[in-house]
């Protein structure tokens, strides 16, 4: 239905490309910087400056570092106009992102086994539908693990989204997740595989025997395959702004957190929380959702983001 409304939308009947999508999607995050820049640059304007990348949730570290560089480049008498400041920011921005532009390669290891972790609702399981999409539209078969075995509805979620895929799910009646995505590698295996995508449960850093019952699902993955989990993404809502840090930190102690999907930034004005993460918690930014449709999950990267943000309009 959505994928419907969005094409009816569109003056020419298409679907808008993904700078498109992107810079939408961003499009609350770029009102708040946008207006700031139309005059020279004075205190006052570096003072503003600031109050709206901590509104963006570029978090007080980040945003004390983007100004102390942008400072640093007005006191060498490089900056006059708000336009050059803007210009300078984006360089800024984009030197601080750039290492987590890491695409996700799965060539390495087949089957190639990803584990996808994340508070409830962060877009966990959609993002594996995406995903699913995204190997296969690589060339590569793709199996998915309905490890989430908490949620009544969550095998069923994910088996739509393998219907869709034209893929299998490996799931179980058993609420045991280790057993399920064990079984899942171990068919992988059999079958030649070359990407298992595994669903887990949501659960908040702060319940402690789920982090652990996270930590068992890992050590079971490499019991069934002692390379694997070949990738540990962890799922974030850009809703949650600042908190990201701390999920990151939380899941990363529990199992090993390898990448990150940054899910929802449409829609949302909190979309500079990846400079927060860049700073605080640098980790590989493998994708970014901006919608809810099969192809609103992308690969990061750094140039487009920024230019999505501090672009012409
Ligand atoms: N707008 C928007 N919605 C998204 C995006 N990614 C996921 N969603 C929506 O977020 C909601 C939750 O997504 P799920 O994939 O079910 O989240 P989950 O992490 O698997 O949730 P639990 O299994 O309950 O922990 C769904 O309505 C998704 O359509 C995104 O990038 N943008
Ligand atoms: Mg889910």
């Amino acid at each position: 239905m959505f994928g419907f409304l969005k094409k009816s939308e569109s003056p020419a009947g298409a679907r808008p490309s993904w700078s498109e999508r992107l810079k939408a999607g961003l499009s609350r995050t770029r009102a708040q910087l946008g207006g700031l820049f139309g005059r020279r640059i004075d205190e006052e304007m570096l003072e503003e400056l600031e109050t709206t990348l901590l509104m963006a949730d570029v978090g007080v570290e980040a945003t004390q570092y983007l100004l102390d560089e942008l400072k640093a480049a007005v006191g060498r008498g490089k900056l006059e106009t708000g336009e050059q400041l803007q210009r300078a920011l984006g360089d800024i921005l984009l030197k601080l992102l750039a290492p987590l532009e890491q695409p996700l390669d799965v060539s390495a290891h087949r089957p190639f086994i990803i584990m996808i972790a994340g508070v409830n609702g962060s877009g966990k399981t959609t993002s594996i539908g995406k995903l699913a999409k995204h190997f296969q539209a690589q060339g590569k078969s793709v199996l998915l693990a309905a490890g989430d075995t908490f949620r009544a509805a969550a095998r069923e979620q994910l088996a739509v989204w393998g219907e869709r895929n034209g893929i299998a799910v490996i799931a179980q009646e058993s609420g045991d997740a280790a057993a399920v995505i064990y079984d899942a590698v171990n068919a992988a295996r059999a079958r030649g595989v070359d990407v298992v995508l595994a669903d887990t449960a949501g659960r908040l850093p702060t319940q402690l025997h789920l982090m652990e019952e996270i930590a068992k699902v890992r050590r079971v993955i490499a019991k069934a395959e002692p390379t694997a989990p070949h990738e540990v993404l962890l799922v974030l809502d850009a809703n949650i702004g600042q908190n990201a840090l701390a999920q990151v930190k939380a899941f990363d102690a529990a199992i090993g957190v390898t990448g990150l999907v940054v899910t929802k930034l449409d829609g949302t004005a909190k979309g500079g929380v990846i400079a927060a993460i860049a700073r605080q918690q640098p980790k590989p930014l493998r994708f970014i959702g901006v919608g809810e449709g099969i192809d609103d999950l992308q690969p990061f990267s750094a140039r487009e983001f920024v230019d999505a943000l501090f672009g012409k309009a």
